[in-house]
This record gives C-alpha cells, sequence and structure tokens, in this order.
C-alpha cells in the first residue's frame, strides 16, 4: 500500500493558490493524512534552486540549464520528501510537477518531449502522479488575473505566445491521459471551480 500522489497544475492566475487549499481541507476532513507540497521546492535544496529559476534577474539562464534545474529540485523533493511520505502511506498533494516541466520548458520553451522524456525516465524511475487537476482557463483571463499580484516573476514575465504553447502543451497531455488528469474550467466563477473540484474528490474519496 502507498498513499494518493495528486497534483495540481495550470498556467498563470489559474487560481492554484485556492484551488489547493479547498483540496487540502476536502482530503483532511475525510481523515486522510496528508503533505502538501510544491515545485519547484519543498526540500530545502529545492526552494533554493527556486530562487535562481523564479528570480527575473536571471536573464542569462539557458533553456537546458532551466530544464535541468528543474529536474535536480524533483530529484531532491522526490527522494528526500515525495517518495519517504508515500511509502509511510500518506497522500502527497503537490503544486505542479512534471507535466509542467512538458508545458513550460517543452511548450514554452520548445524543448523536445523525448529529451525531457529521458530526464523523467532517469529521475522518476517510472513514479508518476495517481491524478492531476488541470486548471484551464484562456491565457488573457489569466494573466489578467495574475496581473493583479505582486511583480511578476521569471515565468510570468513570459509573452502571451509563450502561454498559448504551455497551455496547448497541458491540454495535449490531458487529452492523451484522461484517466489521470481532469481538466477544470478555471474561467468560471470561483465557487463554480470548487464544485468541480468537489465533484471529482467524491469520486477519489470515497475510492
Ligand atoms: N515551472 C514549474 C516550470 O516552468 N516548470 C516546472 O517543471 C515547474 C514545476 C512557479 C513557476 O515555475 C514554473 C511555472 C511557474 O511559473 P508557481 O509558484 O506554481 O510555479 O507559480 P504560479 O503559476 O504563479 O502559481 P500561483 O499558485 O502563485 O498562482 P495561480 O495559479 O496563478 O493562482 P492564484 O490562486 O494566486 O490566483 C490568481 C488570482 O486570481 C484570483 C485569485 O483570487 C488571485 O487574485 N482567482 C479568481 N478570480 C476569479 N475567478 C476565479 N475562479 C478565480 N480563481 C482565482
Amino acid at each position: 500500500m502507498s498513499g494518493k500522489f495528486i497534483t495540481l497544475e495550470g498556467g498563470e492566475g489559474a487560481g492554484k493558490t485556492t484551488c489547493l487549499k479547498h483540496i487540502e481541507k476536502l482530503i483532511r476532513h475525510a481523515g486522510i493524512d496528508l503533505c502538501v507540497t510544491r515545485e519547484p521546492g519543498g526540500t530545502r535544496t529545492g526552494e533554493k534552486i527556486r530562487e535562481i529559476l523564479l528570480d527575473r534577474g536571471n536573464i542569462d539562464i539557458l533553456d537546458e540549464t532551466e530544464l535541468i534545474l528543474m529536474f535536480a529540485a524533483r530529484a531532491q523533493h522526490l527522494n528526500e520528501l515525495i517518495r519517504p511520505t508515500l511509502a509511510a502511506e500518506t497522500w502527497v498533494l503537490c503544486d505542479r510537477f512534471t507535466d509542467a516541466t512538458y508545458a513550460y520548458q517543452g511548450g514554452g520553451r520548445g524543448i523536445s518531449k523525448e529529451r525531457i522524456a529521458e530526464l523523467e525516465q532517469w529521475v522518476q524511475q517510472g513514479l508518476k502522479p495517481d491524478l492531476t487537476l488541470l486548471l484551464d482557463l484562456p491565457v488573457e483571463v489569466g494573466l489578467q488575473r495574475a496581473g493583479q499580484r505582486s511583480t511578476p516573476d521569471r515565468f510570468e514575465s513570459e509573452d502571451v505566445a509563450f502561454m498559448q504553447r504551455m497551455r496547448s502543451s497541458y491540454l495535449d497531455i490531458a487529452a492523451r491521459e484522461p484517466e489521470r488528469v481532469k481538466i477544470i474550467d478555471s474561467s468560471q466563477p470561483l465557487e463554480n471551480v470548487l464544485l468541480q473540484i468537489d465533484h471529482i474528490f467524491t469520486e477519489v474519496l470515497a475510492g
């Protein structure tokens, strides 16, 4: 037996922070032990790598460096936190995971899926989320929402074309893996978004 590994994905301004808190509440109310974490980050070393990746001042980071740093943080996260937690039969709820790499570094930056898959295989050794919720909304709506927050980080500063490619990549993954990846229409008002999540979790928590 092992805990369930659940990930939350979406473009900029999709409402992940808000939805993550709601999912956390649903799982804890069901009496299930839960660890909430995020990528890039989740460990001491991973959080240091996150700082490098998000810092807008780091304009010289190569696409390859960015990709490798994502997987470096992920290797640390898997070994230090995710695998031991799942082995202890505790569920893991992770804010972004490898689908984000396919969407941002693959779709956004144009790195080939094959290259990403090589690193995925090496670092994850077949471990994948049991369930992924993809908060999907038109790029313009997301950017408008995200724009109401503080200064944009290195990824939030990318242009609309980057965001469109990132969204398409996410939707491609969902189309290829409909059992694992559930699309949530997050362009809806928040109460409707949370209802869609409730609907999915009624089944997850019953099973
Ligand atoms: N990254 C990450 C990669 O490039 N590759 C990888 O492999 C990985 C793992 C950091 C960055 O790293 C990149 C992608 C990211 O750019 P992050 O910290 O998850 O990842 O960054 P953000 O996308 O910025 O995520 P946040 O959780 O900070 O914010 P969200 O999803 O943008 O959402 P949130 O909840 O802050 O909502 C934005 C605003 O919209 C409102 C909220 O109140 C808030 O003001 N809102 C709504 N308004 C109306 N209707 C709704 N339904 C609403 N839902 C939320």
